[in-house]
């Protein structure tokens, strides 16, 4: 059977963020050779190129959402984008662009998985557990909001992009690395009964354990997507991002749990969010993502060869 194509599909949007500069993150990715590593490693990869939508108009929030009308805008182009790779039977990597994106993502996914009968896990690799409404949010940024979104709780012009609503229910989530929830959020998250392996989790039980405990219960008929912010990192090592939070994952922990998904061998899409070139370096941080992505593809610390 031939290996299945990845294709990439960029989107160059800050439109949800509280900062300028996400925008540039599909470039930076391609800069640090996502594909080339990726083909390197056997895998047939396509780059679509970049989606289109409204420029970032730099307003304050309306009634709790900052850009709601260009938020959604770029969220429809990326639901028929993602939606069209997963039923050409391709592996989409969705090159953020800031988080709110992820509502057009996984709807697309949601929407696969229905039309296949396919079950679905998300894991949700994040300092933020990104699950505050118009009520609750201290800032109106909707990359703050897209787990709620996906969940139901929203602006209707969101929370209906995908083929029913809710798109997805919460017990499909497994959030990881969690250490910045705001106060009103925290008390939805604990109402909606997310599945959340915080920071704390992780220092108690180590990585390994953490990600046993996300990954378990998959089986050959389970859709995986990965939402990797990548803020998720200890910024000490990912200072490429809006909204550094510290005490992330170390390199380590982090190769690890991408590792462990790999293993898995469910990996079926895939968001690359949040990572912002103008806070970086050198462009050091899209680097790191780009080695974690090949470890998330099966490259091992072991020389094996590509399969
Ligand atoms: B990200 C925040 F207040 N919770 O809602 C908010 F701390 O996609 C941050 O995870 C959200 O990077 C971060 O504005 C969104 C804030
Ligand atoms: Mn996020
Ligand atoms: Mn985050
Ligand atoms: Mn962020």
């Amino acid at each position: 059977m031939k290996k299945q194509a990845v294709a990439l599909v960029g989107v160059p949007t800050d439109i949800g963020a509280g900062h300028r500069g996400a925008s540039m993150g599909p470039e930076a990715l391609r800069v640090a050779q996502l594909a080339e590593k990726l083909r390197r490693r056997g895998v047939n990869v396509i780059d679509r190129g970049n989606l289109h939508g409204p420029m970032n108009p730099w307003q304050p929030p309306e009634e709790g959402y900052r850009h709601l009308p260009e938020v959604v805008a770029w969220n429809l182009a990326v639901h028929v984008a993602i939606h069209q790779e997963l039923q050409a039977g391709r592996l989409p990597i969705m090159l953020g662009g800031d988080h709110s994106l992820a509502i057009g993502s996984i709807s697309a996914v949601a929407r696969h998985c229905n039309e296949q009968d396919r079950k679905l896990r998300v894991l949700w690799l994040d300092a933020h557990a990104d699950f505050n409404t118009s009520e609750v949010t201290p800032s109106g940024n909707i990359h703050g909001m897209p787990v709620a979104c996906l969940c139901g709780n929203g602006p209707r012009e969101l929370v209906e992009i995908g083929d029913r609503v809710p798109a997805v229910t919460p017990d499909v989530f497994r959030q990881i690395g969690i250490r910045s929830v705001d106060e009103g959020e925290k008390r939805l998250v604990r109402q909606a009964g997310m599945d959340i392996y915080d920071m704390r989790h992780i220092d108690e039980v180590g990585m390994k354990r953490t990600m046993e405990e996300a990954l378990d219960g998959l089986d050959e008929n389970t859709h995986l997507h990965v939402s990797f912010d990548v803020d998720f990192l200890d910024p000490s090592i990912a200072p490429g991002v809006g909204t550094t939070v510290r005490g992330g994952p170390t390199y380590r922990e982090a190769q690890l749990c991408m590792e462990m998904i790999a293993d898995t061998g469910r990996l079926a899409s895939l968001d690359i969010v949040e990572l912002n070139p103008a806070y970086d370096k050198r462009n050091r941080t899209a680097r790191l993502a780009v080695e974690l992505v090949e470890s998330l593809f099966g490259k091992s610390t072991l020389m094996r060869e590509p399969d």
